[in-house]
């Protein structure tokens, strides 16, 4: 269902909380998106909140929730035709291919993370836009130090994923530091969710694990059992964004993109975790091509400055994600008519 809000919409605000804002997202039916889409509509209103993205029509489950447009963001009239139109003040611009599909399609990964910012940071140029963009622990490679990784140390991307996304933080901070567009951004580590399932990333193991427990009892797992990353969980990435774009600019010292984490585990103790929740629960380890890409990032990071600037702090650990998880991920799959296999509780 395509529909618009009509001209009636007032840009009364700058997107800070409580203002009256428009706000569009971009990639809004991906996992970070279906959330942050329903996250900001609770904030300020459905239809101040136009989700986005390559399909023709929202998932069905959502799509009587608020306004909806087709956009590809490499497509810079349609982008711009939607901001007018809408009278949007704030972008969070989503839209992206991950670490493993960049791999398998590096030109259009290229294309898509990149061409897409800079249609979104030019457009936010003209117009005065604030913009959301996240970037990832992806930036970093093999000669980064893998334990508490710096703030500001060697990015040395192996991925074209990771390519995108250091080219994509000197290009914000370039939009933010020379051209004066307020735009603001994270490095996401993996990222644990239940309402859409992640596509094309290297960390999506950590979530396929969940379905795998409940509905097979037995989870065949791509990265080796002593892989260890940055996580979090859904509720905290939310507040992370929604934290960093309600600070004052002037506590923003990082321009480029901010270190973020909130736990770090291996696969096994995911495993382990879940298994102690869903006794019997199996997991096979059959390491394929992502786990090249998984060991050239960091283990853990320090994400110190979030903390200070923007007093960023997480609320998950590892044990309360899992709990949670087998808490929500059951009720979502019978909602969506799925299976929830015999060893759940
Ligand atoms: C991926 O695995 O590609 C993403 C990321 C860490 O940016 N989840």
């Amino acid at each position: 269902m395509m529909r618009s809000i009509g001209g009636s919409l007032v840009r009364a605000g700058r997107g800070q909380q409580g203002e009256m804002t428009s706000v569009l997202v971009t990639g809004a039916n991906g996992q970070i998106g279906t959330d942050l889409v329903a996250a900001l509509r609770a904030r300020h209103g459905a239809e101040r909140v136009i989700a986005s993205d390559l399909a023709p029509e929202p998932p069905a489950d959502v799509a009587d929730r608020g306004p909806y447009a087709r956009l590809d963001v490499t497509d810079e009239a349609r982008l711009r035709e939607i901001l007018d139109r809408h009278g949007v003040d704030t972008v969070y611009h989503l839209a992206s291919l991950l670490s493993a599909t960049g791999e398998q399609r590096p030109e259009l990964c290229w294309e898509v993370n990149l061409l897409g910012l800079r249609n979104v940071l030019e457009a936010a140029r003209q117009r005065g836009l604030r913009v959301f963009w996240p970037s990832s622990i992806a930036v970093f490679g093999p000669a980064t130090p893998r334990a508490e990784t710096p703030q500001t140390t060697l990015l040395d991307p192996r991925t074209m994923y990771g390519v995108t996304k250091v080219s994509g933080e000197l290009l914000c901070r370039y939009y933010a530091e020379r051209l004066d567009v307020d735009v603001r951004s994270v490095r996401f580590p993996g990222i644990v969710s239940y309402t859409a399932p992640p596509g094309g990333g290297t960390t999506d193991y950590a979530v396929a694990i969940f379905y795998g427990a409940l509905q097979e009892g037995r989870y065949v797992c791509f990265v080796r059992p002593e892989t260890r990353l940055p996580m979090m969980y859904m509720p905290d990435a939310l507040r992370a964004v929604l934290g960093v774009m309600d600070a004052p600019a002037g506590a923003i010292t990082i321009r480029t993109s901010y270190n973020l984490t909130a736990m770090s585990f291996s696969a096994e103790e995911l495993a382990a975790e879940i298994r102690r929740r869903v006794p019997g629960f199996e997991v096979v380890y059959e390491p394929d091509y992502r786990q090249q890409i998984a060991e050239s990032w960091p283990a853990t990071i320090d994400d110190t400055r979030a903390r200070e600037d923007w007093g960023w702090s997480p609320r998950f650990d590892l044990a309360a994600m899992v709990e949670d998880m087998l808490v929500h991920l059951p009720r979502q799959l019978a909602a969506r008519g799925e299976r929830a296999g015999p060893l759940h509780r």
